[in-house]
């Protein structure tokens, strides 16, 4: 068993189509063990990006990350890490696989609709970043 952390972007959210996203994830064999929806400030955005702030896109993708609310959630499952990106497709929703949750509802790089951990460290930094262990439900 493996854990995840997955993030529906703003982009999503606008969109009603949190309850799509979870469909597929539960269809993929990813339970759903935590969930927050969340207003990002930026301190929690650059927080929670911190690895990428010295990239040329940090400030758009902060701008974008707290422009409204997202839904979070930690995944659990088999080869949940991979499994669940799998599922996300590309970055670049140009990129994206069809039948990928960006494939089918991204619309530009930036809103790309989900974010899933990268990595067994960055994931459970990810975790932490947002659950304790009290608030996850492992069945
Ligand atoms: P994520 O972290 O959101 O799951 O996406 P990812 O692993 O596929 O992509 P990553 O390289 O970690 O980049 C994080 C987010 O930054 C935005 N981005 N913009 N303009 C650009 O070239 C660019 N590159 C990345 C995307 O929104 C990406 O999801
Ligand atoms: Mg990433």
């Amino acid at each position: 068993m493996q854990r995840t952390l997955s993030i529906i972007k703003p982009d999503a959210v606008a969109k009603n189509v949190i309850g799509e996203i979870y469909t597929r994830f539960e269809r993929a064999g990813l339970k759903v063990v935590a969930a927050r929806m969340k207003h990002l400030s930026q301190a929690d955005a650059e927080g929670f990006y911190a690895v990428h702030k010295d990239r040329p896109f940090f400030a758009d993708l902060v701008k974008f990350m707290t422009s409204g609310p997202v839904m979070i959630q930690v995944l659990e499952g088999q080869d949940a890490i991979a499994r669940n990106r799998e599922l996300m497709g590309a970055t670049d929703p140009r990129q994206a696989a069809p039948g990928t949750i960006r494939a089918d509802f991204a619309t530009s790089i930036d809103a790309n609709a989900v974010h899933g951990s990268d990595g067994e460290d960055t994931a459970a930094q990810e975790i932490a970043f947002f659950f304790g262990d009290d608030e996850i439900y492992s069945r």
